[in-house]
């Protein structure tokens, strides 16, 4: 047995004795004679009163159970008829012998302990010869191993599953050499911002263009896991750029690594991580990305840990401790993160024949099912400890946008057969469009916010990504109402692209008003940003794919254009401060999402639909195509190890 509180050479189990660096910053190298003595001193009192507690304890071995490995001495047994006493279910053996063996058990574990003490003491006084540079070098050993040996344990092969259909994934090249050459300029500001992140912010989560150099916030933590590295892959794969994607494989392969002390966003991780992942897994079939994604999703579940299953907004990383954002109403997490995970975790059950993450997300949305909707609509927040809705805040746009989507894709990924989050997503959009959705004095069709039984007029950028959500989900729409929901796409659409053209940049604002004699206009100061965001060009998009009415690639290259020109610096491309401005200033923020999403998207736009065709791939809430997984019930996977 060993004497767990003197180890002192691991560092973690005795914090008061760690002689490392952070223990004394500001000392020389090596410690002085005095301070080893008096260390020294303060040990050898410390081990003396060990020995005295040990020895002067009154000895109760006769009288309780020694736990201390004297198994065979004391036995769990209820028959008496061999001489023995029956003490409360434990039997203590004849007395003469059996008091014997006790006295030389208690000295063999004596003579142990001693040994052990000894051992430590020497060790002690090894350790304080060693200079603190040789000591945090063992420290580190240390950790290495552990490292390595958590590596191991999380880089088993996973069992074979057999792929979906993935079609369409080398395809696009338009034959009209006008919309081959706005391709090819899409794609050329897609290698401008991934050459300046590799050179300026390789490894950091996003990169600051103008100062040049790595970037974070707070969604991914403290750590730089690379966020335009994975989010990016998608992209880069579809355009052809295959020795980026390349590079991009082989930094995920050595370096990403989920094992630290960082606390992050479960949302952003998902669809950013998890979701890049998946997709990259999808299209090029190389196995590290089903690997790391699944390794990424085992740190994500304990948020999971509430007393109500709806997980934390936050997860650190290592410990698995989960809490909820400051801001967010009485401690309460929010729809559209808790919301907006289902897709991904499906394909994790799917891929590893594991049905906790299929569990975990169900469990969300039937909890969902069972409560009361004011108005038929879905506050932005619920607390994960009472199961109750927060503030009774409604939104399409930010802390609500990506759950209505989730819901209509849950139901086209599944190749249709959820049917169950299609009538969720069609009665929550019922109540939207009752509650939210307004026209204006002009004639704009709006999607406003509710906030405690009152429409405010304001339309955020993150919330013209309905105009394709309404668009996509028109086939299949309750009571056959496809044209009209197409047409809503059609007006949302519009009114988005007018907040983009009623600006100096020809950018849209972050968000937009509906009041007063102001249309599609940004009134506030903080409102008047532009960060890189794809919404508006992801509706353009979905609705080239179902209209292909022109107009709808003509906004997208006015969007082409205007980034380019006042987005693009020699760094990068960064966002605006001010789209109203004739001399704008930057934000410095080339945000991960600018290679995810807008330039995906714009690239999609002047493809031909066969690339990445709607009835076989869908796209998360980041962009990330995910197979249709065509199984007669896509809540059960493909993989025989699941059923
Ligand atoms: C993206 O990270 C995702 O689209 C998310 O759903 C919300 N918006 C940002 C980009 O604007």
């Amino acid at each position: 047995m060993t004497t767990p509180a003197l180890l002192p050479l691991s560092g973690r189990r005795l914090p008061p004795l760690n002689l490392g660096a952070s223990a004394f910053p500001h000392h020389r190298a090596t410690l002085r004679l005095s301070e080893k003595f008096i260390l020294l001193l303060i040990l050898s009192a410390f081990i003396t009163l060990c020995f005295g507690a040990f020895f002067f304890l009154p000895d109760s071995s006769k009288h309780k159970r020694f736990d201390l490995g004297l198994e065979d001495v004391l036995i769990p047994h209820v028959d008496t008829s061999k001489g023995g006493k029956n003490l409360g279910g434990f039997l203590i053996h004849g007395q003469g012998h059996d008091e014997h063996r006790h006295r030389e058990e208690e000295e063999r574990l004596r003579n142990k302990i001693r040994a052990d003490h000894e051992k430590a003491l020497e060790e002690a006084k090894e350790k304080l010869k060693k200079s603190r540079d040789e000591i945090q070098a063992e420290i580190q050993t240390e950790k290495n191993k552990v490292v390595q040996e958590l590596k191991k344990k999380d880089s088993k092969p996973l069992p074979p599953v057999p792929l979906p259909n993935l079609i369409g994934i080398n395809s696009g090249e338009p034959a009209d050499p006008d919309i081959r050459e706005k391709r090819n300029k899409v794609k050329e500001m897609m290698e401008h911002a991934w050459d300046n992140y590799r050179q300026y912010g390789w490894g950091h989560n996003e990169l600051k263009p103008i100062a040049r150099k790595g970037h974070s916030t707070n969604i991914f933590g403290n750590s730089q896991m690379g966020a335009t590295i994975v989010d990016a892959l998608d992209t880069l794969y579809i355009m052809g750029l295959h020795d980026e994607f390349r590079e991009g494989q082989e930094w995920i392969d050595k370096n990403l690594d989920f094992s630290v002390n960082s606390e992050v966003s479960v949302f952003e991780v998902n669809i950013r991580f998890i979701g890049g992942l998946l997709a990259a897994y999808y299209l090029s079939g190389q196995e590290v990305f089903k690997i790391k994604a699944v390794q990424l999703a085992g740190k994500l579940l304990p948020a999971f840990n509430t007393p109500t299953g709806i997980p934390w907004a936050m997860v650190n990383l290592k410990s698995g401790v989960g809490r909820n954002w400051g801001w967010a109403s009485a401690g309460s997490s929010i729809l559209a993160e808790f919301g907006t995970l289902h897709m991904e975790f499906v394909h994790l059950s799917y891929l590893t024949g594991d049905p906790v993450y299929y569990n975990k997300v169900m469990h969300i949305r039937k909890l969902l099912q069972k409560m009361d909707r004011p108005n038929g609509l879905y506050p932005n927040y619920l607390n994960p400890r009472t199961g109750r809705w927060g503030q009774h805040h409604t939104s399409v746009g930010g802390l609500g946008d990506s759950f209505y989507e989730y819901l209509l894709k849950a139901w086209l990924m599944s190749d249709k057969t959820d049917t169950e989050a299609r009538k969720m997503y069609d009665d929550a959009i019922e109540a939207i469009e009752k509650h939210l959705v307004r026209k204006s004095n002009g004639g704009l069709t709006f999607i406003g916010e509710w906030k405690n039984g009152h429409l405010e007029r304001k339309m955020g950028h993150l919330t013209c990504f309905a105009g394709g959500m309404f668009a996509l989900g028109a086939d299949g729409s309750r009571d056959d109402k496809a044209g009209h929901y197409l047409q809503l796409g059609a007006e949302i659409a519009h009114t988005c692209h007018e907040s983009y053209d009623r600006t100096t940049l020809k950018l849209g604002p972050e968000a937009f008003k509906f009041d007063g004699g102001v249309e599609a206009v940004a009134v506030r100061q903080n409102e008047k940003y532009y960060i890189l965001r794809p919404e508006v060009i992801e509706t353009y998009w979905y609705m080239w794919r179902f209209t292909h009415d022109p107009k709808y690639r003509q906004w997208g290259w006015e969007a082409t254009q205007a980034i380019d020109k006042y987005c693009r610096v020699s760094g990068g491309f960064s966002g605006v401060k001010d789209v109203y401005s004739s001399s704008p200033t930057y934000d410095d923020v080339q945000q991960s999402f600018f290679l995810a999403e807008t330039l995906k998207y714009l690239y999609l736009l002047f493809s031909n639909d066969d690339l990445l065709p709607l009835d076989n791939w869908v796209f998360n809430t980041e962009a990330h195509p995910l197979p249709v997984l065509h199984l007669a019930n896509t809540t059960l996977s493909g993989n025989p190890a699941y059923r």
